[in-house]
C-alpha cells in the first residue's frame, strides 16, 4: 500500500513555517580493547538535533559538457517531463516519465497498517526540488545547441526530438575550458568553442559565467556538475596541488597538471555554489578540497554509478555478506557512444578502470574469515568502443566464486542499456539531493552550535561508484547500505526510526 503524504506525530518533531526540527537519539557502538586484544563494545545513545529549512529554492544545475550525450539527454528528459509531451514509436505511445530516478521514482517503507506494509514516496521524506522546476544551463567544448546536440547524441527517440528541438534550438553551452592533454586525441575535432586565456583567467571566466547564470536565470541555489568527458590523472605532489594556497597558486602560474576539471570545481567552489564530480578523474586534489572546507562548500563525486558498477555493487555484497567468496570478477563492456570514443585512449581508460575496480575494496576488507590480509579477487575491467551500437551499452560480467567444500560457483551476466538513460535520472538525484544537505543543520549533543553537514558529502555515495568521502573516514561501496545511509539520514530529519526491518511487531 502506498500513501502519498504524511506528518510525523513526535514530541521531538517540531513543525515551523519554514523548517522541520527534530532531535534523533543515534545509536551507536564504542569499540575498545584491552592490551591482551580483549574487545568491550558499548552500545551509546548521542542526541542529534536537526533542522531542515522547508522552502524549496528556484534551483540552477550547470553542466560541464551539456552538450554531451548525458547533458542533452537530462534536459531532453526534464523538458518533456515539464511539457507533457507523449510521442509514437513503433511499440506505441510513449509518455515521459522519472524512471531510475531515487528521489522521484522510488518509495521508503514508512510502517505497517493493520499487517500490511506502507510505503511513501521517497521525495515525501523530506521538501525537494521538482526536477521539472530545475533551471538548466552550462558548458560545452563543442558549439552545437542543445537540439544539434541531442541530434549528434542519438538517444531520444525521433518524434520526441522533433517536438523538443524548438525548445533546444535556443540552448547554447557556454565555451569550455578545453586542455588537450587531459582527454583523448580523438576528441580535438568537437572542440570548436573555448575559453581561451591563461588558466587563472579561464578560472575568472568560469566564476563570472556562474555569477551571470545566476543573474540571468534567477536561480536562488546552483549547482555546478561535471557530466564532459572523462579526463586522466593529474598528478598530485607536494607544492603543486596539495594545500588550497599551493593549488590556487599553481593556477596562478598557470601549471600544466591543473585540470580542465578542476578548474571548474575551484570556480564554483570560489563562488560558493556545489560542485559534482560525475566522471572517474581526480578532479578533487587535496588543495581543491581543502578549498571546499575553508570556504564550507559541498563536494560529491565521483563517476555516476549507473549499470554494471551497481549490479557488482549489489552482488558482491550479497556474495561476500552470504559467505561465499568471489575470487575473479571480469567486467566487459562496449559501447559506441562518444564517452566509449574518448575512453578509447589507454590514459582516459585508466581512470574509468580505477573508479570501476575499487568497489569492491570495503566488502572484500569485511570478511576476514574469507579473505587473508592483503588477498582480494582478481578484478579486470575491459572497455571497448564500438561505434555501431552507438549509446547502447553492452555490459557481460563474469564472476567466479568459491563456496561449500571445494567447489565453484560461476555466474555470468549480460545487460544490454542506454547509457545516457540510466546516467540523466542520476544527475537528477546528485543536484536534487546536493541542494537538499545544504538546508540541512545539526548539532549533536556536546556541540555548542548548530553546523552545516560535512562538505565532504558522503551521504551522495549511492549515487557514484567511487565515493569521495571526507579523510580518515570509511568508503561504502554495498549499495544497499548507500541507500540506507541516504534514507536512514533523511527519516533522522523528520525523527523518524531507521528501517531497521526488525519488524518484532510480528514475532
Ligand atoms: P559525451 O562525450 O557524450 O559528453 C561529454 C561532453 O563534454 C561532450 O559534449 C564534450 O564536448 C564535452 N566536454 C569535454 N570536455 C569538456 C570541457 N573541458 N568543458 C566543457 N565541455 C567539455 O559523454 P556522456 O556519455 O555524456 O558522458 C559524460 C561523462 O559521464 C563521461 O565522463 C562518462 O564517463 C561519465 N559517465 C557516464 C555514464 C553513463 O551512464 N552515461 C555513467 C558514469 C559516468
Ligand atoms: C564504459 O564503461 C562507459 C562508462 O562511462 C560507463 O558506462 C559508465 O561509467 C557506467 O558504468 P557502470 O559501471 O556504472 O555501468
Amino acid at each position: 500500500m502506498m500513501i502519498n503524504s504524511f506528518k510525523v506525530d513526535s514530541p521531538s518533531v517540531r513543525y515551523a513555517e519554514d523548517a522541520i526540527s527534530s532531535t534523533y537519539a543515534y545509536q551507536s557502538t564504542d569499540l575498545q580493547h584491552d592490551a591482551d586484544g580483549n574487545w568491550t563494545l558499548k552500545p551509546i545513545t548521542t542526541n542529534y538535533h536537526f533542522r531542515t529549512g522547508t522552502r524549496v529554492p528556484k534551483l540552477g544545475v550547470m553542466l560541464v559538457g551539456w552538450g554531451g550525450n548525458n547533458g542533452t539527454t537530462v534536459t531532453a528528459g526534464v523538458l518533456a517531463n515539464k511539457l507533457g509531451l507523449t510521442w509514437m514509436t513503433k511499440e506505441g505511445l510513449r509518455k515521459p516519465n522519472y524512471w531510475g530516478s531515487l528521489t522521484q521514482a522510488s518509495t521508503c517503507r514508512v510502517g505497517n497498517y493493520r499487517g500490511e506494509e506502507v510505503f511513501a514516496p521517497f521525495s515525501s521524506l523530506l521538501p525537494l526540488v521538482h526536477p521539472n522546476d530545475i533551471i538548466f544551463g552550462g558548458w560545452d567544448i563543442s558549439s552545437l545547441n542543445l537540439a544539434e546536440a541531442m541530434e549528434r547524441a542519438k538517444v531520444i527517440d525521433f518524434e520526441l526530438q522533433r517536438q523538443l528541438a524548438p525548445y533546444m534550438r535556443d540552448m547554447q553551452p557556454l565555451p569550455g575550458v578545453f586542455d588537450p592533454d587531459f582527454i583523448a586525441a580523438n576528441q580535438g575535432a568537437r572542440a570548436d568553442h573555448l575559453v581561451k586565456g591563461s588558466k587563472q583567467a579561464q578560472l575568472d571566466h568560469l566564476r563570472a559565467d556562474i555569477r551571470e547564470f545566476r543573474e540571468s536565470s534567477g536561480a536562488e541555489r546552483v549547482v555546478v556538475l561535471w557530466t564532459a568527458n572523462t579526463e586522466r590523472y593529474s598528478q598530485v605532489s607536494e607544492g603543486l596541488n596539495d594545500t588550497a594556497e599551493s593549488f590556487l597558486a599553481a593556477i596562478e602560474r598557470g601549471e600544466p597538471e591543473i585540470a580542465p576539471s578542476s578548474l571548474y570545481a575551484a570556480a564554483a567552489v570560489l563562488e560558493g555554489v556545489a560542485f559534482i564530480n560525475g566522471s572517474p578523474q581526480n578532479t578533487f586534489v587535496p588543495g581543491l578540497i581543502e578549498l571546499a572546507l575553508q570556504k564550507g562548500v559541498l563536494i560529491a563525486g565521483d563517476d555516476f554509478k549507473s549499470g554494471q558498477t551497481k549490479i557488482k555493487s549489489v552482488l558482491v555484497d550479497f556474495m561476500v555478506g552470504a559467505g561465499i567468496k568471489p575470487t575473479a570478477i571480469v567486467s566487459y563492456n562496449h559501447l559506441g557512444n562518444n564517452d566509449g570514443m574518448n575512453l578509447s585512449a589507454p590514459q582516459t581508460f585508466r581512470s574509468k578502470e580505477i573508479s570501476k575496480s575499487n568497489v569492491v575494496d570495503d566488502v572484500v576488507a569485511s570478511n576476514a574469515l574469507l579473505y587473508s590480509p592483503g588477498e582480494a579477487p582478481d578484478h579486470t575491467v575491459v572497455i571497448k568502443y564500438v561505434p555501431y551500437v552507438a549509446d547502447s551499452k553492452r555490459a557481460l560480467d563474469e564472476y567466479s566464486a568459491e563456496i561449500f567444500m571445494g567447489g565453484r560457483q560461476t555466474i555470468v551476466m549480460h545487460n544490454t542499456c542506454e547509457d545516457s538513460l540510466l546516467a540523466a535520472p542520476i544527475i537528477l538525484d546528485l543536484a536534487i539531493l546536493a541542494e537538499l544537505l545544504q538546508r540541512i543543520q545539526v548539532r549533536a549533543e556536546g556541540e555548542e552550535q548548530p553546523r552545516a553537514l560535512h562538505p565532504v558529502a558522503a551521504l551522495l555515495s549511492y549515487l557514484t561508484k567511487a565515493p569521495l568521502v571526507p579523510d580518515g573516514t570509511p568508503v561504502i561501496n554495498a549499495l544497499g547500505r548507500q541507500r540506507a545511509m541516504l534514507e536512514n539520514v533523511m527519516r533522522a530529519c523528520i525523527g523518524l526510526a531507521p528501517d531497521n526491518n526488525m519488524m518484532l511487531e510480528f514475532k
